[in-house]
């Protein structure tokens, strides 16, 4: 039978609904364990001789139904699901590393990927370097016979960087590494690592896999021996697994993960529009902006451009916060991908962790703010950030 497309796998399910009452939509299976029909199936499910459930922390199927399908939307063989975006990642790094390896990681990575490597580094000796990976002959540059991962996030978080999906793979494939794509900020409607090449695919799912900003999850999709290590290593005994009213939250925010993808863009495009024409907003970094030095690249390697718009505000921190104190319809939260905009300011925020100099080389000065575009209706959001730019620059 011929593949459905996208939206319509975003919406069904995997599962036979005359095994559950004919019910619409999954399940929820709210336990922590299963009983077998007797000791003898209990040692036969252990000794992996039987397949069926054993305990939540090894598998759930409520958790199953949203791994398959984030799976089958991302084209990898297999993905598991985490309680948290940081859990998959450390999970995933600690299965493809051991002490004495090294790891090349796109510049600007989330703050809390950067702490877990300085983690791993000072813990485990595992080395890793920061670098724009903007040129084959650069990223050769920086390989080391120890180097196992290109580990990247695009577009990067909140510099919106760009890094070139097809170029990086085609290096690692020849120099022999693994591709792992952070992609929580496009999600597998905007964009697909794996289809171009790359090995693991992580996500936030907190961000536009939930949409909704009631769940904090994470997925690790790739291929299928990996990820049944990973499920048996890093997943069960470190333990971050997700909770089964999580995975069925998710299941359900999934379903509308194109219309809402397609909000955001549009609602986006519409805000940058108006932001350019502000006298006191400076460099805005919008991959949809045909002024942007990516803007090529982005229409190559994503189907559009986000949700996402940082920009730069004339009197640094100060003005900024203030222009963030001012804001009624937009939250100041951190987060992204939510129905509500959201506006941080990355510098105090979700990079504070990382040291100032590094935050300087990655383009994160005090005046720049982050806003994740929701839902809302676009006058509305414009409305409110067009007064909290006049207050804040009349109070100055
Ligand atoms: N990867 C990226 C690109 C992220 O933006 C985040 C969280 C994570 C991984 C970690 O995911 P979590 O464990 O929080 O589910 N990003 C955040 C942000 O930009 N604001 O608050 C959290």
């Amino acid at each position: 039978m011929q593949k459905k497309d996208l939206e319509t796998r975003l919406i069904h399910g995997y599962f036979d609904r005359s095994k559950h009452h004919g019910s619409l939509t999954h399940p929820l299976y709210q336990t922590s364990t299963f009983v077998f029909d007797n000791a003898e199936q209990g040692e036969a499910r252990f000794a992996g001789n039987e397949s069926g459930y054993i305990y939540s922390r090894l598998g759930n199927p409520t958790v199953s139904e949203l791994e398959k399908k984030m799976a089958d939307l991302e084209e990898a063989e297999e993905a598991v699901a985490f309680s948290s975006g940081m859990a998959a990642v450390s999970a995933v790094l600690i299965h493809l590393m051991k002490a004495g390896d090294h790891i090349l990681v796109s510049e600007g990575v989330y703050g809390c990927t950067f702490g877990f490597l300085e983690m791993a580094n000072e813990k485990f000796n595992i080395d890793f370097d920061l670098m724009q990976m903007d040129s084959p002959e650069k990223i050769r540059a920086m390989i080391r016979p120890e180097t196992k991962v290109l580990y990247l996030e695009t577009p990067i978080n909140p510099t919106m960087k760009l890094v070139d999906l097809e170029m990086v793979i085609k290096v690692a494939k020849e120099e022999g590494l693994k591709v792992v794509v952070d992609n929580t900020f496009c999600s597998p409607y905007l964009q697909q690592p794996i289809t171009v090449g790359a090995d693991f695919v992580i996500h936030s799912a907190t961000k536009y896999i939930s949409g909704h900003g009631d769940v904090i999850a994470g997925i690790a999709a790739g291929p299928a021996e990996d990820m049944q290590t990973i499920r048996m290593t890093t997943l069960k005994d470190i333990g971050g697994v997700l909770g089964p009213f999580d995975a069925w939250l998710l299941l359900r925010g999934l379903k509308t993960l194109a219309v809402r993808m397609d909000r955001h863009c549009e609602n986006a495009r519409l805000i940058f529009d108006k932001l350019k024409d502000e006298p006191n907003v400076r460099k805005i970094i919008y991959p949809g902006d045909p002024t942007f030095s990516q803007h090529g690249l982005a229409k190559k390697q994503m189907k559009d451009f986000g949700g996402l718009i940082s920009f730069e505000i004339d009197g640094g921190k100060e003005a900024a916060q203030r222009f963030m104190n001012e804001l009624n319809v937009v939250q100041v939260a951190v987060s992204l991908g939510d129905a509500e905009s959201l506006i941080q300011h990355p510098a105090s925020m979700t990079h504070s962790v990382v040291p100032e100099e590094e935050r300087k080389k990655m383009g994160i000065n005090d005046s720049l703010v982050r806003l994740s575009v929701g839902l809302e209706s676009p006058m509305d959001i414009w409305d409110d950030m067009k007064q909290a730019l006049e207050k804040t620059f009349l109070k100055i």
